[in-house]
């Protein structure tokens, strides 16, 4: 009973369980969103609609469950999160090569994407899952360095290498400015994820600002509406524009 009266309570003085709450529902709104929609656009962006409702399903279930886990035990709920990422953020990898198919994009291009974000992912798991106890400074910051490098690959793809030449020559003004789209999002949506895993225990933002480690997941709940929606919805007006 104690725990059913936490639960109600929890979101009016806690905003991390608040954004934990709105994110799992929001997710799940999305995929019905995309699921549906998938019926207007036509057949050479069905996949990609798809995907997008993958990429918010598979977060909505692992919402579900992070929720409860960190309603319950106020830790964060790491494994979890990487599960859901190490899910869900290739399938944006593959967002970016089925924009940029038509174009002649090469399933090595995805698979170059798919490695430097598990790099990314690995990386950053092993900085949090295995940061010792009461934190470390250097252990936080070397694995968050290894892990930016993947980062900043699938950044430079996106903007200067061979996506962004890719929907440059693909000669579609629809595709040209969705995949800019989702270049910034990459810029400015995923460069959150870093400023939340600073304020780990022994991070910088931790040991210099004095964030505590509740901000960990305050940031990753914001980011990932703010990304996995977003990058659904660009995908879902390329489709829509580029039909007129
Ligand atoms: C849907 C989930 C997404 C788009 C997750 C993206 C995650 C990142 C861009 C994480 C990046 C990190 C760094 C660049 C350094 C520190 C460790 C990470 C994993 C938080």
């Amino acid at each position: 009973m104690e725990f059913l009266l936490d639960i109600v309570n929890i979101p009016k003085d806690d905003p991390v369980a608040f954004t934990f709450f709105v994110g799992y529902m929001a997710m799940a709104a999305a995929s019905v969103f995309f699921i549906v929609e998938r019926n207007s656009v036509s057949d050479k962006w069905k996949l990609s609609l798809l995907v997008s409702a993958l990429i918010t399903g598979i977060a909505a279930v692992h919402y579900f469950y992070m929720r409860d886990y960190y309603t319950a035990t106020g830790a964060n709920p790491t494994a979890l999160r990487y599960i859901d990422w190490t899910l869900t953020v290739p399938l944006m990898c593959v967002e970016f090569y089925l924009l940029t198919k038509a174009a002649g994009a090469s399933k090595g291009l995805m698979w170059k994407l798919i490695i430097a974000s598990a790099w990314m992912l690995v990386a950053g798991y092993i900085g949090e899952a295995f940061n010792p106890e009461g934190g470390s400074t250097s252990h936080s910051v070397t694995w968050g360095i290894l892990s930016t490098f993947g980062y900043v690959y699938v950044l430079y793809t996106a903007w200067m290498g061979e996506v962004a030449k890719l929907a440059e020559s693909s000669g579609n003004p629809t595709v040209q400015k969705g995949v800019r789209t989702l270049a910034w999002f990459v810029l400015v949506g995923w460069a959150i994820y870093p400023i939340g895993y600073m304020c780990m225990p022994g991070g910088w933002l931790n040991t210099g600002l004095g964030w505590d480690s509740t901000n960990v997941d305050l940031f990753y709940n914001i980011a990932d509406a703010i990304n996995k929606i977003g990058f659904g919805l660009v995908v879902y007006s390329i489709a829509v524009n580029s039909d007129k």
